[in-house]
């Protein structure tokens, strides 16, 4: 090593106002660490001699003043406006930006207007690629993944940089991805038009490594879709058995009686599924009908009888909705007893065969990404009118979210996951006062699109 005094690099994780810490919807109850900048952290060459800070906005305010001389800042859809506001704002102060993300994987050269530079695809080459050039006095604008990437090219895969987290300020920091990516099609997704379909699979041994290194015994993780590749996933969760953590994460609908026994024995006690709608026609729109070949009633009763809890997601807006579909959809979350039910506006993200298809027909009503957020309504529905479609959104939320309605879904036959009640009662109390405060943060008057 030279000596010679190294850069000075800060990540940025901004965030929109519901995620904000000051003033945002969820207090710590759901402040779960993103891998994202201790992610890029690790990926800092050691031999260039960095310091790097990290600053997410979601437990922190961001300093407006940091002495660096490169601000590397991650950006999603909803948080684009507030990523380019501190984008520029360094800039200004002369400070190299370089932009990355799943937003500017959709959306390049709108980035390019805010950066010195962007990376687009996941950076594990090319992030350090341009750390050595910027060093070097040779930024280049654009950094694109190589569509051949795989974790198995690199030399080594580094782990994140969890020790650079205020860990504190959230509520947990044992996050896990052994995957990326996902192999299915779901014209709404951002996942297939950002980085294709396939998964990206991480070597067993390294994400158990990991795991024991860290000692975490309660973990998430972030994978998109845990079973994208089913002979992995039954590898890995053979892997998880010894260490008997437990541990939620996300998978699809499509899982068979060996998938779930293979879940409960790694220590699995909650999977986020995208049931997204009851309807087949619906289900058919937004080019997932795979989940129509799945009887969801008796899917959440195997997973309830494994001892796993759901957080099924559903969303409201589609082609084929109607007014109708609140009440089906309540009466199926009811029914079934899904533990954490979440619900959404469909929301078309740019670049996705969604939002190409509602540009051409003339219905996206606003390009101002920070309402593409899942609960904002950007473009004209078909079936349904928007004023009927923002209300019966907040309608469902808030019923489903009672207090009695709680009580109904979680007691109404009990089984294995008896052993994580305490868990579920806080993420309901967490959900129920987001159901709550849903009109406070957003206007239910149709919509910001529509005023
Ligand atoms: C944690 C998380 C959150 C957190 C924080 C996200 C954030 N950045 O602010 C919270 C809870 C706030 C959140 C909220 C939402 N999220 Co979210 N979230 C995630 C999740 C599960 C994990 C992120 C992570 O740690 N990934 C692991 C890291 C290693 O991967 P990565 O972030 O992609 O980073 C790699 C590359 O992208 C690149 N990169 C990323 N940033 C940068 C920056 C630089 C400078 C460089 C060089 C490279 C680079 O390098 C990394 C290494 O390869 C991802 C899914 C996923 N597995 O990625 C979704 C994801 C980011 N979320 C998504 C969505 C849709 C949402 C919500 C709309 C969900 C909802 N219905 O409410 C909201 C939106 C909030 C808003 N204001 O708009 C989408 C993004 C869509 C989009 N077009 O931007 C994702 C990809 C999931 C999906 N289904 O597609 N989310
Ligand atoms: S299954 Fe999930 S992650 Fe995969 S394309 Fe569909 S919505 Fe996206």
């Amino acid at each position: 090593m030279s000596g010679a005094p190294g850069i000075r690099i800060a990540l940025l994780s901004p965030k929109g106002p519901l995620y904000r810490h000051d003033g945002g919807i969820f207090r710590k109850s759901l402040r779960v660490a993103p891998l994202t900048l201790t992610t890029l952290a690790a990926l800092v060459p050691e031999d260039l001699n960095a310091t790097v800070t990290l600053h997410d906005e979601g437990i922190e305010t961001i300093p407006p003043d940091l002495d660096v001389d490169l601000v590397g800042i991650t950006v999603i859809t909803g948080t684009a406006p507030r990523s380019y506001h501190w984008a520029d704002h360094y800039r200004k102060r002369g400070v190299r930006v370089v932009l990355g993300g799943p937003h500017v994987t959709l959306m390049p050269e709108e980035a390019a207007g805010h950066a010195d530079a962007v990376v687009t695809g996941y950076a594990e080459e090319t992030w350090p690629q341009l750390l050595r050039d910027h060093v070097a006095g040779r930024l280049r604008p654009r950094y694109d993944m190589d569509p051949a990437f795989s974790f198995d090219r690199l030399p080594e895969i580094p782990f994140a940089r969890r020790d650079l987290l205020r860990g504190t300020r959230y509520k947990t920091t044992n996050t896990f991805e052994a995957t990326r990516g996902c192999v299915h099609d779901c014209s709404f997704c951002v996942v297939p038009t950002a980085w294709g379909r396939r998964p990206y699979l991480k070597p067993v041994g390294h994400v158990i490594d990991d795991i024991r290194r860290t000692g975490a015994r309660h973990l998430v993780f972030y994978d998109l879709n845990l079973i994208a590749n089913r002979a992995y996933a039954l590898e890995l969760f053979e892997a998880l058995a010894p260490l008997r953590v437990k541990w939620f994460g996300l998978a699809t609908a499509l899982l068979n009686d060996r998938m779930i026994d293979a879940l409960a024995r790694s220590g699995c006690k909650g999977l986020l599924i995208g049931f997204e709608s009851t309807s087949r026609p619906a289900l058919e729109a937004m080019n997932k009908t795979f989940n129509h070949t799945v009887d969801y009633d008796d899917l959440v009763d195997r997973l309830h009888r494994a001892g796993i809890a759901i957080n099924g997601t559903f969303v409201f807006g589609g082609d084929a909705d109607t007014e109708d579909s609140f009440a089906e959809t309540e009466d199926f979350v009811m029914r079934a007893g899904i533990d954490l039910p979440r619900f959404s506006i469909l929301t078309p993200f740019p670049s996705t065969p969604l939002f190409r298809q509602l540009d051409a027909e003339g219905r996206i009503a606003t390009r101002d990404w920070s309402l593409y957020d899942g609960q904002h309504l950007v473009f004209r529905p078909r079936r349904i009118d928007p004023d009927a479609l923002v209300r019966g959104h907040h309608g469902v939320w808030r019923r489903v979210y009672g207090r009695r309605s709680i009580v109904s879904r979680l007691f109404r036959r009990w089984d294995r996951r008896a052993s994580i009640l305490p868990v579920l009662l806080a993420a309901n109390v967490g959900y129920r006062h987001y159901a709550h405060n849903l009109e406070r943060m957003y206007t239910c008057d149709g919509g910001a699109a529509f005023a």
